[in-house]
Parts: structure tokens; sequence; C-alpha cells
């Protein structure tokens, strides 16, 4: 806030994403509100709310089009409005093919090492266009002059920086990439590799959250561009547009307002302990994640696995609950995730469980934020065991929720976040051995060991927690203003 009144005095912040960060749906006969588990969402939430901007959104929700005004808008937080969201509407054909198509079954598994084939459908790649060209027709609608910040979010949206800038010449257009960006031997099967590179290039800044995908960005540019790279600056200039690339690791808001809200680690504790039936000796281990084949869920399974078939002594001991909200459920490999996860815990369940112990309890449906902070208070282990994760923002909620110092993280080393979290106990996840011996760590670790894991980290967090992850991007962007307005002062 305070960058925006000094560094870029009247200057209007609008966010692009494909998901809103308010859904209303028709429930029975009423209008029920949902807050999506979506990283991007839980990041940029707080820093729309700080800006008082405008955030547009494709209205997805079964009540959206209910709620909004004449103008498509609706003012959010409900119940304590200070920003406005405006809605896009898709027609089925639309979202199938730019959403679901290219951006979920191309571009999505293009970016992730996961092994997953990428899907190029010609039809998906025209709809993804004709979308970006439409969210394009609603930033120009919204902007009130020729100079606003458009922070403009994620993989759906790699052609609009380039229409914005045809049509608004003066904006600063921040994109950020929240996947990662991957090496230019990958990048290239991509069928239309130039246009997407000519796309993101007409942004002022492209952000990553590692220097290692910024980089990836810059090498692909090189091999598929004419195009200048000043690596000491880190900038590109393409089509006499100059575009910053800089690593701006994402992070969470601190203090969480929700936290507030919540009881302390004990009462949820003993809360989490009721409902789920746990006895006083039995430790529990939480996994909270859309359920997306980047998050390495099975690989979490075969880790449990691993330690009973070694530590028999653990079975009966420890309860891992999986939080798998529904993310992507039409697209064949997310069903078959969704199948090959229902099959593992059944017999996990049925191998080490008996009348009234269940080593895994996946509960597969969407809980509010609330619950999904409950769990992390509750949990003395949170396993994040991701592929490939851009941050994973998963890792962060549990270190902020955690204020009684207590909590084990096991942390993936290809999540962005184990560059920041360097106490967490990190594992690669495709070595089950190794990831089932750091299970048994946190399983056995002292209370003094925990908080001196955990102190540093919640530090880490507090210190580069969303503001500045948002600030130093809105800073770099006052730069960029203040010398093209001297540039063409001096002429
Ligand atoms: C992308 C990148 C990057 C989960 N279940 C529920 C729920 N969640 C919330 C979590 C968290 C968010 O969803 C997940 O964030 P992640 O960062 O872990 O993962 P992605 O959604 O894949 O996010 C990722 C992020 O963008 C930001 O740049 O970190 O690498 O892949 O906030 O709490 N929220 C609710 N109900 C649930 O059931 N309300």
């Amino acid at each position: 806030r305070k960058i925006l009144a000094d560094d870029l005095p009247e200057t209007q912040v609008i966010v692009v994403s494909n998901r809103e960060p308010y859904i209303h749906n028709i429930k029975d006969d009423s209008v029920e509100l949902l807050v999506p588990a979506s990283g991007l969402v839980s990041a940029l939430e707080p820093i729309t709310r700080a800006c008082a901007g405008t955030w547009i959104a494709y209205g997805g929700g079964t009540a959206d089009r209910l709620t909004v005004d004449k103008n498509d808008r609706i003012e959010v937080p409900p119940g304590n409005p200070s920003y406005a969201l405006r809605r896009v509407w898709l027609t089925e054909e639309e979202y199938q093919g730019y959403y679901l198509g290219f951006a979920n079954e191309g571009l999505w598994p293009l970016c992730h090492i996961a092994f997953t084939r990428p899907i190029f459908r010609a039809s998906d790649w025209e709809a993804y266009e004709a979308v970006n060209r439409k969210f394009a027709d609603t930033v120009v609608a919204e902007a009130r002059n020729e100079r606003p910040i458009v922070l403009v979010q994620d993989y759906h949206f790699a052609l609009l920086p380039r229409m914005i800038r045809e049509r608004l010449p003066e904006a600063i257009v921040i994109t950020f990439w929240h996947i990662p960006w991957p090496n230019s031997e990958v990048y290239s099967i991509c069928p239309w590799r130039e246009r997407i590179l000519e796309g993101l290039l007409g942004s002022s800044i492209i952000g990553f959250h590692t220097q290692f995908h910024a980089n990836n960005f810059a090498e692909s540019v090189d091999r598929f561009l004419e195009s200048r790279i000043e690596r000491a600056d880190a900038a590109i200039s393409y089509g006499g547009q100059t575009t910053l690339v800089h690593a701006y690791p994402i992070s969470i808001e601190w203090p969480a307002e929700l936290l507030a809200k919540l009881p302390d680690v004990d009462e949820c504790r003993a809360r989490l302990r009721e409902r789920f039936g746990l006895k006083e000796d039995v430790k529990l281990c939480v996994g909270v994640e859309r359920l997306d084949y980047t998050k390495g869920i099975l690989d979490r399974f075969r880790a449990l696995e691993e330690l009973f078939t070694r530590h028999p002594e653990w079975v009966g001991k420890l309860v891992l609950l999986q939080i798998a909200a529904p993310s992507r459920g039409t697209l064949p490999a997310y069903r078959q995730l969704h199948d090959e996860c229902r099959r593992y815990v059944e017999e996990l369940n049925q191998r080490y469980g008996s009348e009234d112990y269940s080593p895994v309890l996946m509960v597969d449906k969407h809980h509010p934020q609330e619950q999904v902070y409950e769990f992390y208070r509750a949990a003395d282990i949170c396993m994040v065991t991701s592929l490939h994760d851009g941050m994973n923002l998963v890792a962060k909620e549990f270190v902020a929720a955690r204020d009684d110092e207590q909590g084990v993280l096991l942390l993936s080393t290809f999540a962005g976040a184990s560059r920041e979290l360097l106490e967490a106990l990190i594992v690669n996840p495709y070595d089950t051995a190794m990831t089932s011996e750091a299970l048994l760590q946190a399983l056995t670790m002292t209370p003094e060991e925990q908080r001196e894991r955990m102190r540093p980290m919640r530090e880490m967090v507090r210190d580069n927690n969303v503001y500045r992850w948002a600030g130093s991007m809105l800073l770099d962007a006052a730069r960029l203003r203040k010398r093209g307005d001297l540039d063409r002062v001096t002429g």
C-alpha cells in the first residue's frame, strides 16, 4: 500500500487470473460461498485487499451470474468489501479448450517434471487465444486510465501480456508464472513455443518462484526468438520492448488473518482427534493438496507402506490424514490418479488397519480454509512430497500455523519452498526409502529439535511474506515507470 501511495500514486491495480477468489454456488435453495483451493488465490487475495484493486477472473460458480451487478462486478470479500471482482463469462467450449485443454493438458504437464505427456490440440490453442483476447478486452474495459498496473497470473494467460501492451502501451504489465518453467529442450516440444514467448514478452516484468526457472525461461527465449538478453540486468529486449525476468519467491499472508479466528493448537488437536477417533498415542501426519499428479500423493503412500514394512512397530501408532481437494476432475489423468489413490488407500487400510484403526484417511472433498488451518495445527507432521512444484504454499502455511513452534515439516526437494525452508526434513519423493526414513525421523524427533527447526522457518516466512513478494515486484515496476517517464522527458 505504501509503495503504491509513495512510488506509484493514483495507479490502479488490476489482477487477472483464471480462478476467482470467491465463488458463488447454488446449494439446495440457497447460495453458498466458496474460497477455492488454490495457491494463487491464497497469495493474491490479501494483496488485492491491501491495494483495493480490481480482480478480473472467470466466473465459474453456478450462482456467479446471480450475484453480480449490471457490470458483472461484485464487491468482495463478502461482509467486508474492499475490492471489485469482475467476472468474465466463458462458454462451455471456451472453458474446455482454453482451461482444461491447452492450459491443463498442455502447459501444466509441459512445465512440470511429472512424466505425464502433454497433449496439444490445435482447437485448444484456438480457444486459448480467443479467451486471452476476451480477458484483454475486459482489462481495457476496466482500466480507468492508460497507465494501470496489471498483474497477470499464471500459465492460463501467456498471450495476454502482449495483447494488453498493444492496447494500453503505457500500462505496466507484471506477469507471474506460478509453476516451473522447463528447460529449453523440453519446452521445444510445444507447437506454439514462439507465440507463447512473444506473448509473455509483452510484459514489463515476468516473475518466477526461483532463479532456476527464470534462467530456463531466458534460455528458451535465447533459443527460439531473435532477442537481446542482458544477463547482468536480467533483462530481455524483444521487438522494441524490454522485459525484466526475475525470481520473486511467493509467500503467504503474515500474520494470517485466519489464525486469529482459530482456537490454540491444543484445542485444535483435541477437536480433531475426537472427530477422527484418534487415540492419544497415535501420531497424526497431514497432507493437504488439490488432487494433482504433481503433488506426489501416491509416493507419500509408498513411503508410509515402506515405514510399516521396515518398522512394523509404527502400525497402529500413525495415521496419515490426506486432504485431497477435487481438482480438474473431468480430465482422464486426474480421474486415473483419483482411482489409484482410492485403491492404494483401501489396500493399505486392509493390510495394516483393524476394526478401530485405519492408517490412511483420505478425505477427497473441499474444506473451508479454517479447517485446513485446523489440520495444520493439530498435526505432528506435515508431508509435502511434490514431484515438482513451483513453490508450494502448504509448506509455508503449516509453518505459519504453528505458533507453538512444534510439528515437523517433511518437504520435497523439488518444491520451490525447499530453497527457503532449509530446516525442514528435505526428501526426494522418488526415493521411497529416504522418504520413509525421514518420516521415521519426524516421528521420533524431540520437542527441542522440532522447536529448533520450526523457529527459523517461521522467521523466514514472517520476514518474506506475501506483502514482500508483491512489494518487490511493485518497487521494480515503480523504477521502470520512473525510468520510462524520464526517458520520455529527456527524449
Ligand atoms: C500453484 C503452484 C505455487 C488445499 N486444499 C484446500 C485448500 N487448499 C489450499 C492450500 C493452499 C493451496 O490450496 C494450495 O497451494 P499450493 O501452493 O500448495 O499449490 P497449487 O494450488 O498447485 O498452486 C504452486 C502456487 O501456485 C502459488 O504460486 O506455490 O507451486 O502449483 O493455500 O491451503 N483450501 C481450501 N480448501 C481445501 O480443501 N479452502
